[in-house]
């Protein structure tokens, strides 16, 4: 395949390509053949609700990365809320800079046709950033729900990004990132609240019961450029950490248990999806509606005609003989409740 090829080469353009594949599903193909070229990459996530200077701090690294010939990849991920189209531009307009620079690859995701959703998008582009030969990845994604703890699957490290003044740490408190976070970092330092923010912090790290790493906290002024050594080297703290603790091979065991389970279950969702619009066609859910059929007997019968490995077109080539089942199954039934009345039970 050339685009395995134009990756392995350095080609920017076929890593582009690449992650375009991997976006509309299509990954499995570029895995199997660079597989064995990734895991080198330190990965890290960094996270927060929208505003906090996720980005600004994110170009801030970058700098920082490429001061000493580090390459990078940065994946700004797209949550595909409505807003979020103005939110990618702001990202863009901030790391403007880096752009132009040859050592640094630049990709908004969305998740689109990927089974693994967001996070299985996200993480073949770091895989294939990996691949690639970047020697750090980046993922930007904006806290809102699911999305952060999905981001703490693809990471080896996560940063959790706050701003004072705005009840974060309240937030962080109820949507349970305390356990996400290895890096905190109170951004814009520069208001008056901010070392209230950190106060904060501080005294919700003493409500857990950390093993092993403790997380760190770490103040940054993202527009200057404050703070962001201190973060880098917290960065590579929690990095060494991870890599003499071996906690990094089973941290990434886990995270591929969960995306593998992440596969498994796309796939059987749209074995499903097929199965149901089989029975959809062929009128079953009339006969369910009809109450000739309870809905559990109608999920048996085409549960039992399932094939999970069908693809979704061949789910839907059963049906027919679905709904053939059914008949049999009424005219059975029929003739034992005749039968049952015969004989007087
Ligand atoms: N005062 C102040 N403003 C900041 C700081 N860092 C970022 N900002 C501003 O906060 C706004 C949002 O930044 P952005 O990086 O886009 O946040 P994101 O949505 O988390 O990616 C921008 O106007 C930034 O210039 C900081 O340290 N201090
Ligand atoms: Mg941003």
């Amino acid at each position: 395949m050339d685009v395995v090829e134009g990756i392995k080469r350095g080609d920017r353009r076929a890593l582009a390509r690449a992650i375009s594949v991997a976006e509309g599903g299509g990954a499995a193909p570029l895995v199997a053949a660079l597989f064995k070229e990734t895991g080198r990459a330190f990965t890290v996530g960094i996270t927060g609700p929208p505003g906090v200077g996720k980005s600004t701090l994110t170009g801030a690294l970058v700098t920082r990365a490429r001061k000493e010939g580090k390459s990078v990849g940065l994946i700004l991920v797209d949550p595909s809320s409505p807003f979020s189209q103005g939110a990618l531009l702001g990202d863009r307009i901030r790391l403007s800079e880096h752009f132009t620079d040859p050592g640094v690859f630049i990709r908004s995701m969305a998740s689109r046709g990927h089974l693994g959703g967001i996070a299985g998008a996200t993480g073949d582009a770091v895989m294939l950033m990996d691949a690639f030969g970047k020697d750090l990845v980046i993922v930007e994604t904006v806290g809102v729900g699911q999305s952060e703890i999905e981001i703490a699957e693809v990471a080896d490290t996560t940063v959790v990004c706050l701003q004072p003044g705005s009840g974060d740490s309240i937030q962080v408190l109820k949507a349970g990132i305390m356990e996400i976070a290895d890096v905190f970092v109170v951004n814009k330092a520069d208001h008056p609240m901010a070392g209230q923010l950190r106060r904060e912090i501080r005294v919700m790290m003493t409500m857990l019961d950390w093993q092993g790493w403790a997380p760190a906290l770490v103040m940054t002024q993202a527009t200057t450029g404050e703070g962001t050594e201190q973060l880098w080297e917290a960065l590579w703290s929690h990095h060494a950490y991870l890599q003499e603790s071996g906690e990094l091979r089973s941290k990434r065991a886990g995270a591929f248990a969960h995306e593998v389970r992440n596969l498994i279950v796309g796939r059987l969702a749209a074995s499903v999806d097929g199965a149901m619009a089989g029975a959809v066609a062929s009128g079953l859910m009339e006969e369910v509606a009809d109450r000739v059929l309870d809905p559990y007997a109608a999920a048996e019968q085409i549960l039992q005609r399932f094939d999970p490995k069908a693809p979704a077109a061949t789910a839907a080539r059963l049906a027919p003989r679905v709904r053939a089942t059914v008949k049999g199954l009424h005219t059975a039934s029929a003739a034992e409740i005749a039968h049952h009345r015969e004989a007087g039970v």
